[in-house]
């Protein structure tokens, strides 16, 4: 028979007719993620900082004061987890706007 799939179980499909058939890894690996880090300061006040983790970061008032307030307290805290193009922008509004209202608030970003 020229037929290659012949067998005893020619109704089998290729990895139940004694054929080893290994899955393939993969081929795109996850991005690496970065957090944004807010960092504590003197002088920017703590509402105007509310107002960026809400603009900014999409926060409710809740969770914005929360995490200033752990800002203030600790002197950094995580704003959010993104991907590295995201979170750069993410650094670069901060500056921005904290620059427009003359205030020295900063963020960095970390590997995750
Ligand atoms: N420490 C500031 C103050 O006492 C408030 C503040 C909180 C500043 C968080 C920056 O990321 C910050 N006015």
């Amino acid at each position: 028979m020229s037929d290659e799939k012949s067998n005893e179980f020619p109704e089998l499909p290729d990895n139940q007719r004694g054929l080893v058939v290994e899955e393939e890894e993969p081929k795109l690996k996850k991005p690496p993620l970065y957090q944004v880090v807010l960092l504590n300061d003197d002088y920017t006040p703590m509402d105007f900082v509310v107002e960026v983790l809400e603009l900014i970061f999409g926060m409710d008032r809740q969770k914005a004061t929360r995490i200033m307030l752990e800002v203030h307290t600790k002197g950094k805290g995580r704003c959010g987890v993104y991907t590295y193009e995201i979170a750069e922008t993410k650094v670069a509004q901060v500056s921005s706007y904290a620059q427009q209202h003359q205030h020295p608030l900063m963020s960095t970003m970390e590997e995750a």
